[in-house]
């Protein structure tokens, strides 16, 4: 309630999982994406109140004897929310208040409970005192509910972002429709939907912007600044276009890979026109949230079309893939590159700052790796003879050239492709397998444009992308 009324996303949970999210360990995030994929906040969120509860727990045992252990417990967690919520870069001078709020009323009720617990401690309980206790239990618990109800209602100004993206009239793309691609059963659709499309971010709380709040700062190395409304961006020359977005954490085989299409301006025609100085190398990007990047500079001014997007499949953005406004680079992975509720843009040099995952043990630098990657037949029984293989290979703004497939580490053979309006997407594949009976181990590999083949040697995402081939085994008969 007390986050609602002061227009703040930093609830103690929220405050204590950024501050978690912040500190990670790679192989953590790694493996909390592998078990819960893109439900890693609801599993964090959860994890967060089980632990409060435990502790909740174990702090009222104790102060039925001695109201200043329990209290102490409780110190502590909110002490812990109000320093984690003090360190977020988006918390403002307000953001500690809810915190600090939830540990005076803990201590409160703690006290109520602890007053009333002492009477039934004794043998001659009456029956009294413990109705009392129990109604005293009824009310806290539907009054927290009730106000926790409530503070949603007045919190956070997510109705009326909602609300006002569902008004926005944007310049349309002209056709939506995809390019003819592979239909196979299984096939993964060359076009990702809005409500497919994987979201990877550390907002625990999603930044709620209004457009009419938006604005975006181009500043640092610069000869002049420019500073943008969402008004002044889309009185530009506007781009459609379609890219392939893909995470450094993707697994070979995995699926935080995405392909829309976006809606937006070029880059370059913005960075023209505030006039990079000739030492400058890169941009550092801020998200609303604190959220940075840092992209090389000459991938913003070449010929791959680096834009600021603020439509996604025809529609705005969806508030969790950075509405109103975000950027897409083509080539590269999202963590150095696709900052969403993108806030600010300074021009500047790679040795003058350290973008958010690179003292996390994260390469600076995040080109995408040439990968490929099997959809189906996957995770099921086929019939023996003719069976369609199909995926998509992938090598942002370079292009693949070639697919190939082998079976049981036979020879490999050639896949056919499908047509792609561009090298800044993936690539559908398929090709057909005379498949015998019995269980067979079915591999992948592309080739670029300059008929390089993808790494085959196995490597984790961390620091800068996973290689390896993508292997499946497949039942047959
Ligand atoms: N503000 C913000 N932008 C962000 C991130 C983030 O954590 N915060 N994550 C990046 C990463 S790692 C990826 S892979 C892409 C994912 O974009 P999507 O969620 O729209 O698929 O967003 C990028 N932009
Ligand atoms: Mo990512």
């Amino acid at each position: 309630m007390a986050a609602g009324l002061l227009g703040t996303r930093q609830t103690p949970v929220v405050a204590i999982g950024s501050a978690f999210i912040d500190r990670v360990p790679p192989w953590l995030k790694d493996l909390a994406i592998s078990w819960f994929g893109t439900h890693d906040k609801t599993a964090l969120r959860i994890g967060i109140l089980v632990v409060a509860a435990a502790l909740a727990a174990i702090g009222g045992m104790l102060s039925v004897r001695r109201y200043w252990a329990g209290a102490l417990i409780t110190i502590a967690l909110a002490g812990a929310a109000v320093a984690a919520a003090i360190t977020r870069a988006d918390s403002g001078q307000t953001g500690f208040l809810p915190s600090a709020f939830a540990g005076i009323t803990a201590l409160i009720i703690l006290r109520l409970f602890s007053r009333r617990l002492e009477p039934l401690l004794d043998f001659d309980d009456d029956g009294v005192s413990r109705r009392g206790f129990l109604q005293l239990t009824a009310g806290v618990a539907l009054g927290s509910a009730a106000v926790a109800a409530a503070g949603r209602v007045v919190g956070g100004n997510r109705a009326a972002v909602a609300d006002a993206r569902s008004q926005l009239r944007l310049p349309k793309p002209p056709t939506l429709a995809p390019p003819p691609g592979v239909q196979a059963e299984g096939a993964v659709p060359w076009a990702t939907s809005n409500d497919d499309f994987y979201r990877i971010d550390t907002a625990l709380s999603v930044p709620q912007i209004l457009p009419s709040d938006w604005q975006l700062r181009i500043h640092g190395m610069v000869d002049r600044e420019l500073t943008l409304t969402f008004d002044d961006l889309l009185k530009r020359k506007v781009l459609h276009k379609w890219v392939t977005l893909t995470c450094v954490s993707n697994e070979v085989g995995g699926d935080l890979i995405g392909n829309a299409l976006w809606s937006g301006v070029l880059l370059k025609d913005l960075l023209d026109e505030v006039g990079p100085a000739p030492q400058a190398d890169a941009i550092q990007s801020t998200s609303k949230d604190g959220f940075t990047a840092g992209t090389p500079l000459p991938t913003l001014l070449d010929d791959r079309q680096a834009m600021l997007a603020f439509a996604m499949n025809g529609e705005p953005l969806p508030v969790e893939h950075g509405f109103p406004v975000r950027i897409v680079v083509p080539g590269l992975y999202g963590y150095v590159s696709a900052t969403k509720w993108l806030v600010d843009i300074e021009v500047t040099r790679f040795d003058r700052f350290e973008a958010y995952w690179t003292p996390r043990g994260w390469s600076e630098l995040g080109p995408i790796k040439l990968s490929s990657r099997i959809d189906t037949p996957l995770g099921k029984k086929v019939e023996p003879g003719p069976v369609t293989v199909a995926g998509v290979a992938w090598d942002q703004h370079v292009g693949v050239s070639k697919v190939e497939v082998r079976v049981d580490g036979g020879p490999w053979s050639q896949a056919t492709l499908a047509t792609d309006p561009s090298v800044d997407t993936w690539r559908q594949w398929h090709w057909t397998w005379d498949a015998p009976r019995g269980t067979h181990v079915l591999q992948v590999r592309a080739f670029d444009v300059q008929g390089n083949p993808q790494i085959e040697a196995s490597a984790p995402p961390a620091p800068n992308g996973a290689t390896g081939l993508h292997t499946i085994s497949v039942k047959v008969g």
